[in-house]
């Protein structure tokens, strides 16, 4: 028998050890190797959202910190109780501290990033960590059997005990220090960003003209602020990565590989363009699309240079956290600005934007086609491979729809009697909008005056008006028509698999 004091500090020390030596054995492997990372972004998602939302809010950018020192004080805890237990049933404690080093292990292997050779850190580090379990727990001091624990023949080896616990522990707390996980904290996403400094581009994106931004107060800018362009992803905080880290590999069904490093990127001629990016899951109304002047290099140029087969029909991009997005390959390859971005607005691209690279491809819905981190371009076909929310329902190929929204006046709002503006954004990407109309309650519908068009793949600024407006509550409706003749559906219907439908209304009062 063990003091419980004793085996439970050697539990602790066996998890450190098992951190520190897989955390820095992963250093080799990379951070889908590191069982702590892994951990961390597996484990603390699954927490009520309750709960850990308003810790990330207030850490804001250390949110990952915070996942991971949470991570590793639980596992610390385990061991301990594990340890604990060592004092009553050493072979069921070994034995537990053997499945609780699973956990990593299995964790590892679902994570979409990693592949199966990351578990090898994690089993040396498991391997170790038992170890050093059974060797503390055989120099632990065995209390006096005669009710004398404090005797003064038991102190050389309490001695020797905290001596070589302490030092393992230390060189455990060492390796977790030099490990994969702090060298990846360090990179914080500022320096990261810092990094990059965009060339001029070789074409300038032309200058929006005041005529695209109807003059209407209450309108969103025509050119979206990249701290208010909405975010959607999986990422729970976006990773941080190297620039001189990253690099493009293009395989898959082509005749050559391809590899661009960061380098190779900015020395490309690199060109501007507006283009708006809408989510599938915008709901009607919403604000899950924003417009953009990204700078990048044509994904058509890179696809060349590998020379896809005749018979692939898709490229599944890939992005460092493991999302992936399955656009049509001749979106790729016709002459639209499908772009490799590296530029938002004249700046590098924010990290939660997808910092240092994504794709932007105008017409189709984000999720089968931004991806953002990307660091792949796998040319495949759709009836080999599926992306991330094909596999959860959603559709392969999602082409945007024409769609409307009212901006002016806002939902529920108080307006004087008399004159009432109401204006908004109308978008169709690849086609361009050619109509907006509006109506006021039952009325016929109005055609409202168009802001100039600055490409077919931007938004549409729209704005009307209705006169001598009675008290009482109204309504109005607005729907879009594009230059193909598609008139934008009433049908409502939600947004799985492929965009919810119907026009945008809002109530307001006038007094
Ligand atoms: N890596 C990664 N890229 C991603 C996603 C994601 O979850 N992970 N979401 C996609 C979706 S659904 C959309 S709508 C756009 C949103 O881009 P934004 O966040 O820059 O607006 O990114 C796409 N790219
Ligand atoms: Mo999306």
């Amino acid at each position: 028998m063990r003091r419980p004091l004793h085996a439970a500090l050697a539990g602790v020390v066996a998890t450190i050890v098992l951190f520190g030596v897989a955390d820095l054995l992963a250093r080799a492997f990379g951070p889908p190797a590191a069982p702590l990372l892994a951990l961390g972004q597996t484990i603390i998602p699954l927490a009520p959202a309750g709960l850990i939302k308003p810790v990330i809010d207030l850490l804001g950018h250390n949110d990952k910190l915070f996942l991971i020192l949470t991570t590793g004080l639980g596992a610390l805890v385990l061991g301990g109780l594990i340890g604990w237990l060592a004092s009553r049933h050493l072979r069921s404690a070994t034995a537990l501290l053997g499945l609780a080093g699973l956990i990593p292990i299995i964790v590892i292997l679902v994570r979409p990033e990693a592949e199966a050779l990351d578990i090898i850190p994690t089993i040396i580090g498991l391997v170790l960590g038992l170890a050093v379990f059974r060797l503390l727990i055989g120099l632990a001091p065995q209390p006096d059997v005669e009710n004398e624990p404090e005797s003064e023949s038991a102190t050389p080896s309490r001695r020797r005990f905290f001596v070589i616990t302490g030092v393992i522990g230390a060189a455990g707390a060492a390796a977790v220090a030099a490990g994969q996980t702090v060298a990846s904290l360090a990179l914080d996403a500022g320096a990261a960003v810092a990094k990059l400094v965009l060339p001029k581009p070789a074409s300038e994106a032309p200058p929006i003209p005041a005529s695209a931004h109807p003059d209407v107060k209450g309108l969103a800018p025509f050119v979206t602020n990249p701290k208010d362009f909405y975010r959607i992803d999986t990422a729970l905080a976006p990773p941080v990565i190297d620039p001189e880290e990253w690099s493009l590999r293009i395989h898959g069904m082509v005749e050559t590989e391809v590899v661009v490093t960061m380098d190779e990127l900015l020395k490309l001629p690199l060109n501007e363009h507006h283009i708006t990016l809408t989510c599938v899951s915008n709901p009607v109304g919403g604000d899950l699309v924003g417009n953009a002047t990204w700078l990048g290099y044509p994904v058509r140029e890179l696809l060349a240079r590998a020379r896809p087969l005749k018979n692939a029909d898709m490229v599944l991009s890939h992005s460092f956290d493991g999302f992936s997005a399955s656009t049509p390959i001749e979106v790729l390859l016709d002459d639209r600005d499908s772009l490799l971005a590296v530029g938002m607005n004249g700046q590098p691209l924010p990290p939660e934007h997808g910092f240092p690279a994504r794709l932007v491809v105008p017409g189709l819905y984000g999720f089968v086609s931004a991806t953002k981190w990307v660091t792949e371009l796998e040319v495949t076909r759709f009836d080999e491979k599926t992306a991330y929310w094909t596999d959860r329902g959603w559709d392969a190929k999602a082409p945007i729809l024409v769609a409307s929204r009212i901006e002016v006046p806002k939902p529920l709002a108080k307006v004087a009697a008399g004159d009432l503006a109401v204006a908004g954004t109308a978008w169709a990407q690849r086609s361009g909008i050619s109509r907006v109309e509006v109506k006021l309650d039952d009325g016929e519908w109005t055609q409202a005056a168009l802001g100039d068009e600055v490409n077919i793949d931007t938004w549409r600024q729209w704005k009307t008006g209705f006169s001598d407006v009675k008290a009482g509550s109204h309504t109005v409706t607005v729907r879009a028509i594009d230059q193909d003749g598609n008139i934008q559906t009433a049908e409502r219907r939600k947004s799985i698999p492929n965009s919810a439908t119907g026009h945008h209304h809002i109530q307001f009062r006038v007094e």
